[in-house]
């Protein structure tokens, strides 16, 4: 089974990041197949600047093996090595209808009230969809924000499919079953996001851990003061208990009975001291690995290889569908 998923490597990664997808990376390695593309040609379709990319790019590739990816288990490349990837999106983007992008939610939240919208931020999905598709990927294990563009990857390979003949397996996306969503904890209406969120409401993979206590000492709840896991009524209670049973490896249920006739600020202080511990052996381990570039970057560039040799028949094969003369 082939797994793939991409992450960007703009802004500092955020435990909904963590819970919504790299947690999902470290148990799908064994399951498959697994390559993990850290999407960094995805990070310019908004506004960014090109010294805090290229560290932020070896900074998310030390947090990804802190947090468990293994480099003798699955394949972590940069996508940027892989020329395949610029060359499939262009491809695909015949494919690909004008007015389905212009639906897409994150590219109307993310162009709202914006002077310049870039069009890569229009085309984004395109690129996502060629990301997977060159992989003949079957599962992709994502966050549910992601969930709408998965679905117009697995249209566009579809649509490719029915206009130039069998080409691409259609995958589908892997959602997990706790923490799907993680919820800024400052507005726990709106996810939390590297663009969107408030920053005492997000929670940093790499947050000091007295940064960590404090936000969710802070996080805002209601004013019930029922400690009960609804998140449609109750999302920032709900949000803190979906937290807490990652964090603490322990259902949902079980986390509920436990706080029942507990304090809100029960709650907070504990989820706080579990992510606390969550995180410490992976700082340290990040720490360790950013601090050997040369080895980073020597992993990155086995990672690539490999990644190339894989992607290469598929976008072979679209070309040579297509009508394309190959040299
Ligand atoms: N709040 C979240 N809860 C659960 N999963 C989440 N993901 C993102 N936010 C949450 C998942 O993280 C993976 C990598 O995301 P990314 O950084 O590559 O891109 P993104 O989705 O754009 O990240 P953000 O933080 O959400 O930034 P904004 O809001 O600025 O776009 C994906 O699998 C995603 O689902």
């Amino acid at each position: 089974m082939r797994v793939f998923s991409g992450i960007q490597p703009t802004g500092a990664k955020h435990i909904g990041n963590y819970i919504g997808a790299m947690r999902q990376y470290v148990t799908t390695q064994d399951e498959g197949d697994a390559f993990f593309c850290i999407v960094d040609l995805h990070s310019i379709t908004v506004d960014y600047d090109p010294r805090d990319l290229h560290d932020r790019t070896l900074d998310l590739a030390a947090l990804l093996y802190a947090v468990g990816l293994d480099p003798d288990r699955c394949t972590l490349f940069l996508q940027s090595h892989v020329t395949a990837h610029a060359e499939a999106a262009w491809l695909l983007s015949a494919v690909t209808g004008f007015g389905q992008l212009g639906r897409m939610t994150q590219f109307k939240e993310k162009g709202e009230g914006k002077e310049f919208v870039s069009a890569g931020l229009f085309t984004y999905p395109v690129l996502m969809a060629g990301d997977i598709l060159l992989y003949e990927t079957d599962i992709v294990p994502i966050g549910d924000d992601q969930r709408q563009h998965l679905e117009i990857a697995r249209d566009i390979g579809q649509r490719f499919n029915a206009r130039y003949g069998e080409t691409f397996k259609i995958p589908r996306g892997v959602y997990p079953t706790v923490g799907a969503r993680i919820m800024d904890l400052q507005e726990p209406s709106n996810k939390m996001s590297t663009t969107g969120g408030t920053t005492q409401g997000t929670v940093l993979v790499l947050d000091e851990p007295d940064v960590i206590r404090k936000k969710f000492k802070t996080a805002v709840t209601d004013s019930e003061r029922e400690i009960r896991y609804a998140p449609d009524e109750k999302p920032g209670v709900s949000n803190l208990i979906e937290i807490m049973s990652v964090a603490a490896g322990r259902p949902i249920p079980d986390v509920e009975q436990a706080y029942a006739g507990k304090g809100y600020g029960d709650l907070k202080g504990d989820v706080g001291e579990a992510v606390v511990d969550l995180f410490a052996p992976m700082q340290a381990r990040y720490k360790e690995l950013r601090a050997d570039e040369g080895e980073l970057r020597r992993l990155l560039r086995v990672g690539a290889e490999k990644a190339r040799q894989t992607s290469a028949p598929t976008l072979e094969q679209m070309y040579e569908r297509m009508g394309f003369v190959r040299p």
